[in-house]
């Protein structure tokens, strides 16, 4: 990396606003200050400036702020221009910065990627902070949050630190192994140790795959016979004609999908073709095949059926919420309704405030409680899941290779470290070797 760039980008959305930020960070941001905005403001406050260009013209009134480093976004010198946010004033300021010696525009990313390299961020951090420029949810929000914020780094420094007090122990039972009095309270300390570690990182495995289906979004999937109404549904629900409505049954060949928040949560709702013993023609059983799949990757799954639909087959997955559509037709409803179905009609809406009350209470009771969930991602889950069955391993196998179990444990140590990025090799045998002497 060139970090004796200085680089400049527009932090702010594209297009026109009220006020657009750009930035700049590197050893060259005071003097494109004092370009730009003739002197520099008191290190992080604001001032009302007259930014010009070389020749003294000028080209806008706003805000300069100024971050000496360390204390800045990217650990170098920043500095920012609140500046009007129309196209022409933004690119008139661009052109300025880019005109001086020693700027360029930064790449996608840089300014994080600088932020990481001065350790103002780790990994999982930058990983939070990414997640919450995306986030599209409240429960999204919260939990990118609590990453950018530091609280799942923490978690995995705590599990390090742990795993290296066990690694230290078991490390002064193998260099002592002659003096009893030295192993049995070491190995005693480092299997309690190890079981609680297992039972910690294994809960929060356990978190990981509503956590990811958070990040991804909730897939709710309308599934059943043809024409029970579910693309009706979908549409009332969406407040859109996404999917074509037809009484033709099979009218929905292809899955249809709509983003939705529902309490916080990101839905991506579902419509599917409807599913009956015999498809009409080939496409309807493409559709149908597309269906049963949708179905079987459903988060949650709502079957629809009504009275004038044909029965269908029996739902794939169980179900979790079944609706009997169309009770507008109906006239005596209670006797009816089949284990657990509730009667709704998308035509004149009865039921569908229950519906979505019902559906809203499942999902965020599942789902918006995960803020403090530390395993989010795949190479998180990679990790923390070798680390259990290497600290499995040695439970099991008592004391039998505890040279090879260190070596695997220190390895499992290095895994853990990676994750927040924080890790080399030489910190951990600085800290195996303290805990060491203080075991000894
Ligand atoms: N009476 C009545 N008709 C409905 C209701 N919901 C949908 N329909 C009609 O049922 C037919 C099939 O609806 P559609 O949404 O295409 O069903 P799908 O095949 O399950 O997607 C259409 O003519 C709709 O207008 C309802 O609640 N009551
Ligand atoms: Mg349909």
């Amino acid at each position: 990396m060139r970090t004796s760039d200085t680089i400049f980008a527009l932090s702010s959305g594209a297009g026109k606003a009220g006020v657009a930020v750009i930035r700049v960070s590197g050893p060259q941001a005071a003097k494109a200050v004092e370009r730009l905005a003739a002197r520099l403001p008191e290190p992080r406050s604001a001032a009302l400036r007259t930014f010009r260009d070389a020749d003294g013209a000028v080209l806008d009134r706003g805000l300069a702020l100024w971050f000496p480093s360390p204390r800045s976004a990217t650990g170098e010198d920043v500095a920012e221009f609140h500046c009007h946010g129309s196209p022409a004033v933004i690119g008139a300021l661009m052109t300025a910065l880019s005109s001086m010696p020693g700027l360029r525009p930064a790449e996608a990313g840089e300014f994080t990627r600088r932020a990481m390299a001065n350790g103002r961020l780790d990994l999982v951090e930058v990983e939070g902070l990414a997640d919450l420029l995306s986030a599209r949810t409240e429960a999204q929000r919260k939990l990118a949050m609590a990453h950018y914020l530091g609280e799942a780094s923490s978690a995995y420094e705590r599990w390090r630190a742990s795993l290296i007090g066990i690694l230290g122990r078991i490390e002064a039972a193998v260099d002592f192994a002659d003096e009893a009095e030295v192993v049995e309270p070491a190995m005693r300390g480092a299997r309690e140790a190890a079981i609680a570690l297992v039972s910690e990182m294994t809960s929060a495995l356990s978190e990981y795959g509503r956590a990811r289906t958070l990040r991804d979004g909730v897939k709710v999937v309308l599934a059943g016979p043809p024409n029970a109404g579910k693309s009706t549904l979908l549409n009332l629900l969406a407040r859109r004609e996404a999917a074509i409505v037809s009484h033709t049954p099979g009218t929905t060949r292809d899955v249809i999908e709509v983003m939705m928040d529902l309490g916080g949560v990101p839905v991506i709702l579902t419509d599917t073709a409807g599913l009956r013993a015999n498809a009409a023609e080939e496409i309807e059983a493409i559709g149908m095949g597309r269906a049963r799949k949708e179905a079987e990757q459903a988060d949650v799954l709502v079957w629809v059926t009504s009275s004038d639909a044909e029965a269908g087959p029996t739902p794939v997955v169980l179900p979790a919420i079944r609706l009997r559509n169309k009770c507008d037709l109906e006239s005596n409803l209670s006797s009816r309704l089949r284990n657990e179905e509730m009667n709704v009609s998308a035509k004149s809406g009865s039921g569908m405030a229950e519906f979505i009350e019902r559906l809203t209470a499942l999902i965020t009771q599942r789902y918006s409680n995960l803020e403090h969930a530390s395993v989010i991602r795949a190479r998180h889950e990679q990790s923390v899941s070798r680390t259990v069955a290497l600290l499995q391993e040695f439970l099991a196998d008592d004391q039998a290779h505890l040279e090879l179990t260190a070596e695997r444990l220190r390895e499992a140590a290095t895994v853990l470290g990676r994750i927040t990025g924080r890790i080399d090799v030489e910190d951990l045998l600085d800290h195996v070797f303290r805990e060491f002497c203080i075991g000894k």
